[in-house]
């Protein structure tokens, strides 16, 4: 969880998150032992926890058909399904099932369903739907009206051009909406630092290769705080090539870089999942709408589309 209240629980994390393009495995065998040490890391947003296993080498290809392999859904629940220590038993994978059954609006039943391991094999955003300390309990937000970003590395799928302009895009969808200007910066740091890369990339977050999780983004605050980074290994596309649509892609993570955390409203921009259908035409949906004005009112001339 980031927010105006976090705690210097990764002290070193700053400035290397802010050189995306040059991942340094050093740092992140640092940034590891770091996370062993501080298994409630209270100070952050709880992103890819556990990923150790996640980016362990495939003993199988996973393919879109394949059989799920039982032995990451635990992982994916671990990941994704973070429980409340408070409560009894809240590490059980059955209760994390149970939460994850709560979260998409399924039956509760705490065993694992065709629909449930259906939703485990899609793509996803690598932000956890529920966890104890990624829910945004404060509701950090920016306070100032113009809020500045900056693309400090590129995928080598788009030309940069096309980046810069599907980023300003994925603004606009969320400017349009809320009185916010978002401003670009060529050099310096900005608010929200924006960039590509593949598995460890300088936060405690690495990515995983191709599929799986596609990207994630930190809630609004200093540091690594409103950043949005993209898994170069994915194949990135302007809607018109084959591969992951980086305009609704980015739109979601900025979604995350302004302050809200997955809706499990399967219409909404903030869904977890990514489905190549979805991602088609896409706009706000309502829910996106009403979340976004909770944080930062209405623009007044939202009549302006
Ligand atoms: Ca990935
Ligand atoms: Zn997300
Ligand atoms: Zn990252």
């Amino acid at each position: 969880m980031i927010g105006p209240t976090s705690g210097p629980a990764f002290p070193n994390l700053g400035n290397p998150a802010k050189e995306l393009g040059i991942p340094r495995e050093s740092d992140f065998e640092g940034q590891r032992n770091l996370i062993t040490e501080l298994p409630q890391d209270r100070g952050k947003q709880r992103l890819l926890e556990g990923t150790n296993k996640a980016c362990a080498p495939r003993t199988q290809r996973k393919g879109a058909v394949a059989p799920p392999e039982t032995e990451n859904l635990p992982d994916y629940l671990k990941r994704f399904y973070s429980s409340d220590s408070k409560i009894k038993n809240a590490n059980s994978l059955e209760v994390r099932l149970k939460r994850m059954e709560g979260f998409f609006h399924l039956p509760i039943t705490g065993i694992l369903s065709p629909r449930i391991i259906e939703i485990m094999e899609k793509p996803r955003c690598g932000v956890p739907d529920v966890a104890e300390f990624s829910l945004f309990p404060n509701h950090p937000k920016w306070t100032s009206k113009v809020v500045t970003y900056r693309i400090m590395s590129y995928t080598s799928d788009l030309p940069h051009i096309t980046v810069n302009q599907l980023v300003a895009k994925a603004f606009k969808i969320w400017s349009e909406a809320i009185p916010l200007t978002f401003k670009r910066l060529r050099w310096g740091t900005a608010d929200i630092m924006i960039g590509f890369a593949r598995r460890a990339h300088g936060d405690p977050y690495p990515f995983d290769g191709p599929g799986a999780t596609l990207a994630h983004a930190f809630a609004p605050g200093p540091g690594l705080g409103g950043d949005a980074h993209f898994d170069e290994d994915e194949r990135w596309t302007d809607g018109i090539g084959i591969g992951v649509n980086f305009l609704y892609v980015a739109t979601h993570e900025l979604g995350h870089s302004l302050g809200l955390s997955h809706s499990s409203d399967p219409n909404a921009v903030m869904y977890p999942t990514y489905s190549k259908e979805d991602s088609k035409n896409f706009k706000l949906s309502q829910d996106d709408i009403n979340g976004i004005q909770l944080l930062y009112g209405k623009r007044n001339d939202s009549r302006k589309k």
